[in-house]
């Protein structure tokens, strides 16, 4: 049986925290970032209101820019010791819709409601009760996607917002993803997607009918990943990462890594270190995360679960640097790697060993 899984991801988040406690803010172009210097300041923009994005304003954007295409926006210092009291307050709130329960940043999370909605008309009543609690508790607003895997549920709360509740059942996938561009792929950053398209891969539907070998020749590792994705399929397991069964290990940089090659061989030494640890202890794992730091200390988890357990160093290296693919082009000061779901093998071999 498909599962009913809901993301959630709150509303142009820091900034609507700011216009919670200035609300003479709403209605105008807001933007949390750097300090601008009337255009002279460094640093990039963290967020910006709906109002500031009709300037073309966006996350990331270098503020001096962000100043030249608007320059009557108010402009805040970010305060994330503020926003994450309030991230917390919500994902407490979310908490105590399913014991299925999975954080993935500051401002979303995954919720599986199978057993507690039924069906998607009565998912659907929930995603609106989770929207009216958050509102009437924090005076925020929030999107929500639901579908039969978490792949589909991020796409779908994505696409519509602001304040967005979008249901998408297992017979509509096709349809609903394959018009869209391939950029709204998870995964796909603007590398891949510029490789893509020079295939002439516009939509995730073009993606989805590729042929096998002409994409194996170009991604050799992720080929797979990338059709299965623009299928739908993807996982629906949720469940909190960092669990007490696992081992971890991490490293921050002494200088902020943006080159992602680098990052990558940086992952196959954690990854090469972490399965010594597996050995050790004679563990085999079920589940692969990463944690992301980025140079301004917002930090991201990320989880993959495997179908089997597995005792192989590659499979940890190669989801890893799967999960860390949407942080190309970001500047990280942190990347830990965290293997979960463990059991003694008590002399046993997986059955990958062997394959
Ligand atoms: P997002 O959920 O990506 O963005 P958002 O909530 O501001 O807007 P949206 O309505 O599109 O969801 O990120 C959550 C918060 O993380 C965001 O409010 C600020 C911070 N952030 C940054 O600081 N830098 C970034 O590049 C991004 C993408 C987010
Ligand atoms: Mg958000």
């Amino acid at each position: 049986m498909p599962r009913i899984i809901l993301h959630i991801d709150m509303d142009a988040f820091f900034v609507s925290c700011e216009e919670k406690r200035s609300p003479s803010l709403k209605g105008k172009p807001a933007v949390v970032g750097a300090d601008p210097k009337e255009g002279r300041g460094r640093g990039v923009v963290s967020t910006c209101n709906y109002e500031a994005r009709k300037f073309g304003i966006h996350s990331g954007m270098p503020i001096s820019k962000a100043y030249s295409l608007c320059p009557k926006a108010t402009f805040l210092i970010p305060d994330f010791h503020y926003y994450s009291k309030i991230s917390k307050n919500i994902m407490k709130i979310l908490r105590n819709y399913s014991e299925r329960f999975q954080q993935v940043s500051i401002d979303e999370a995954f919720l599986d409601i199978t057993e507690k909605a039924g069906d998607f008309e009565k998912a659907k009543l929930i995603g609106f009760e989770i929207k009216q609690e958050i509102f009437e508790k924090e005076n925020l607003t929030c999107s929500i996607g639901i579908s039969v895997n978490k792949l589909v549920a991020k796409i779908a709360s994505d696409l519509y917002k602001p304040c967005s509740l979008i249901v998408v059942k297992e017979y509509e996938i096709s349809p609903f993803l394959q018009p869209l561009p391939i950029r709204k792929l998870y995964g796909v950053g603007p590398k891949t997607e510029q490789k893509l398209k020079a295939l002439g891969i516009e939509t995730i539907g073009n993606l989805a009918q590729s042929s096998k070998e002409k994409l194996m020749s170009h991604f050799v590792v992720y080929w797979l990943y990338m059709i299965l994705s623009a299928q739908g399929q993807g996982s629906d397991f949720v469940a909190e990462i960092y669990g007490r069964d696992s081992i971890s290990r991490e490293r921050t940089f002494f200088e902020d890594i943006e080159d992602f090659n680098k990052l990558e061989r940086e992952i196959e030494k954690i990854g090469t270190f972490l399965y010594q640890d597996l050995n050790d202890g004679g563990y085999s794992y079920k589940t692969v995360s990463i944690k992301v730091r980025l140079h301004d200390f917002r930090t991201y988890t990320r989880a993959r679960t495997l179908g089997y357990e597995s005792t192989q160093d590659r499979e940890i290296i190669h989801t890893a640097k799967l999960l860390v693919r949407e942080f190309e082009g970001k500047k990280v000061r942190l990347i830990g790697v965290r293997l979960s779901n463990l059991k003694g093998r008590k002399g046993q071999r997986s059955i990958v060993e062997f394959c």
